[in-house]
């Protein structure tokens, strides 16, 4: 049996979170993903693919996932198992930093042999300090990493030291036998998605042929809501100044001057592709009027009829013309979007400059064309932001939900969350918090590394502001929820036995963050342990959806199935065939 060349490994947040006893508060409840942080980077899918058109043979493991599926998965023997040519893990998001460079120790304990490549927008970030580490050998920087990856697997698989040598990979950063770092020019920057296939149908081949659903799955619940996502660019037009994929983040990170769209006509295909097998709703990343003339409409027309359940977002007020054709091509459409303040100066101060009578315009004109649900996002922890200023926001999400979702049933889903657990590295606050009124508490990637196993979410938090110290932060964003959750009450959002559950989530969270800052106090440091150990179990049941229940976030799913497994196992098998005939 063929042997896998590459094992992509996505890791935990915290390496051990079944051990830890963490409350990692409300970080997650806006994204799919638990506060494990289980969900992988698109970036595995399209490098797998890419690899294997290259004959190489890519298996992506969640490990994440299976740490959490069975809680005495035992990762050693697991990891001792795999017998791969190079293992990649990803260190994109840096809620990773604990967990990813954790499961890099034990892979290079287990198979000292076997090179270790790091890549993401963290790794990116901390390339220097990341790949100086023993457990690293290669990191590959920039957005676009299949080309770099594949001319790296192409060395480690050949005889080592002749024919290609890392000084000759793009993006690529190293240590040469002394172990000093070398750092290859970052040149890999394509200006477009061509050169990518974002379908999943490498993923459905490599579940078939590992015979290994769990390990594959994008995040846990996936099988109960499978959505996907489709890629419509990589870099972003916009500027938000806590962002560490903003234009200017991308600049000074992966040297990407502009955003790489994915041919509109690419796009549409790959959505047609995804629902031969499945009918969970398609996210579509990257706001399709930024791609250029005829982008939007050129998609639009090419995507009719293969979802009806469309997620898109839209970065700036967008005009009724525009949701009138997204309503011709996909019923069911469903926008998001994200004012992050009520208060127009904070928004402008986060680089967001549109009032709100434009926010307003938009939502009205989205519904008016059919728009199914319209999700609103707002943020705690933003530059200029009092612990007030939050309380207005919530008041004014009353006010949006008296207006637009009275009569009938609700469509307009409003939502709040703290920045959390990090400012993103790269992006021009982090780089220069004073300027903005933020205050750094962590800079290097081991102190990231060492506050993620901080007792609860308040100390992990890697920023204050002049306006919030973390205490602030940490109260407005459980009082915000308190008042959000009745509002989502009064005006039908939610029913009201899920308002009970929301409000007594967010009452014990409040209790036990108290309660850590009492054992954080003890001086014995044994003691403190233990008593923390104590609280795990409530801890635990005080992790999952904090602010609101996760499934609020969800689209509603028709018809029998949402994944036709035969399909899929057809699709997989086909393309194994073709595979093979074109090899022979
Ligand atoms: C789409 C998106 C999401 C999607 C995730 C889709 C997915 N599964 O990848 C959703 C909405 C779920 C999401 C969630 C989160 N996100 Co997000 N997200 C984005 C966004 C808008 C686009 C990212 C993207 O897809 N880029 C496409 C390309 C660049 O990445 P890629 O194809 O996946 O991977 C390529 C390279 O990155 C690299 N690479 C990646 N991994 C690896 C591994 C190896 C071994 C190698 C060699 C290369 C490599 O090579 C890949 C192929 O070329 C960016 C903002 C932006 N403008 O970029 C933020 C961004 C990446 N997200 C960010 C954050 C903070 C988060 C959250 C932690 C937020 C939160 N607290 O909930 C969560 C984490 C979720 C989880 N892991 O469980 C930050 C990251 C900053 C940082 N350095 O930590 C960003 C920059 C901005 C932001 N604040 O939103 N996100
Ligand atoms: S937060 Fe702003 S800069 Fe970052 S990806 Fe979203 S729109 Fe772009």
């Amino acid at each position: 049996m063929k042997h896998d060349d590459l094992i992509l490994i996505h890791a935990p947040s915290v390496y051990d979170f079944r051990k830890e006893s963490i409350l990692y508060g409300p970080v997650s409840d806006l994204v799919p993903s638990t506060p494990v942080f289980e969900m992988y980077p698109i970036g595995f899918t399209t490098l797998a693919e890419y690899l294997e058109r290259d004959g190489f043979r890519v298996r992506i493991i969640n490990l994440a996932v299976l740490m959490m599926k069975d809680r005495d998965f035992a990762v050693e023997p697991f990891l001792q198992r795999l017998r791969p040519k190079a293992f990649g893990i990803d260190l994109h998001w840096m809620p990773h930093a604990h967990g990813s460079l954790a499961v890099a120790s034990l892979l290079k304990k287990l198979h000292p042999d076997i090179p270790v490549i790091f890549g993401g927008f963290s790794s990116t970030y901390f390339h220097e300090e990341l790949v100086a580490r023993p457990e690293v050998d290669y990191v590959l920087r920039g957005d676009s990493t299949e080309e770099p990856m594949r001319l790296l697997m192409r060395y480690i698989s050949g005889p080592r030291g002749k024919g290609e040598i890392p000084a000759e990979i793009p993006n690529l950063s190293w240590k040469n036998p002394a172990a000093e770092v070398q750092v290859n020019p970052l040149t890999y920057i394509p200006p477009n998605l061509d050169h990518v296939r974002l379908d999943y149908s490498q993923v459905v081949r490599s579940v078939v042929r590992n015979r290994d659903l769990g390990g594959a799955l994008p995040f846990i619940d996936w099988l109960r809501y499978p959505i996907m996502a489709a890629l419509s660019c990589r870099g972003c037009a916009c500027r938000c100044r806590t962002c560490g994929g903003s234009a200017m983040a991308m600049d000074s990170m992966c040297k990407r001057d502009r955003p790489a769209y994915r041919d509109p006509s690419e796009l549409a295909a790959d959505i047609w592709s995804m629902a031969r097998w499945s009918r969970g709703p398609v996210f579509v990343l990257g706001d399709i009027r930024f791609g250029g003339d005829n982008y939007a409409e050129t998609f639009l027309s090419k995507v009719k009829g293969a979802t009806d359940q469309l997620i898109l977002e839209v970065l700036t007020p967008a005009p009724q013309s525009f949701f009138k054709l997204l309503g011709e091509a996909a019923p069911d459409f469903i926008l998001q979007m994200s004012p992050e303040s009520h208060d127009e100066k904070v928004r402008a101060a986060f680089g967001r400059n549109y009032n709100n009578e434009e926010l307003e315009a938009t939502i009205a004109a989205a519904l008016a064309e059919g728009c199914k649900r319209f999700d609103l996002f707002f943020m705690i922890g933003l530059p200029e932001q009092t612990y007030d200023s939050v309380m207005e926001t919530v008041e004014y999400c009353g006010r949006l939900m008296e207006r637009f979702n009275t009569g009938g049933a609700p469509r307009l889903f409003p939502f709040i969350s703290p920045f959390a657990p990090f400012l993103d590295p790269g992006s021009e606050v982090f780089n220069d918090p004073e300027r903005y009124g933020y205050k750094l508490r962590w800079r290097s990637l081991e102190e990231h590394r060492q506050a993620l196993v901080q007792p609860s979410w308040k100390h992990v938090l890697n920023y204050e502001t002049r306006w919030m110290n973390r205490d602030e932060i940490a109260n407005a964003t459980y009082e915000a929820g308190l008042r959000f959750n009745q509002l989502k009450l009064k005006y039908g959002l939610i029913g009201e036995q899920q308002a009970a559950a929301t409000e007594e989530r967010i009452r014990r969270a409040i209790r036990l963050m108290g309660r850590i800052d009492e054992i954080l106090a003890e001086p014995d440091e044994q003691l403190r342990a233990e008593l923390l150990q104590a609280v795990k179990g409530q801890v635990d049941d005080a992790n999952i959806s904090t602010v609101c229940d996760k499934r609020e976030l969800e689209a509603q799913i028709s018809g029998l199935w949402k994944i036709n497994f035969l399909r899929g196992f057809q699709v997989a098998v086909s393309e194994m065939w073709r595979g093979f005939c074109s090899k022979n």
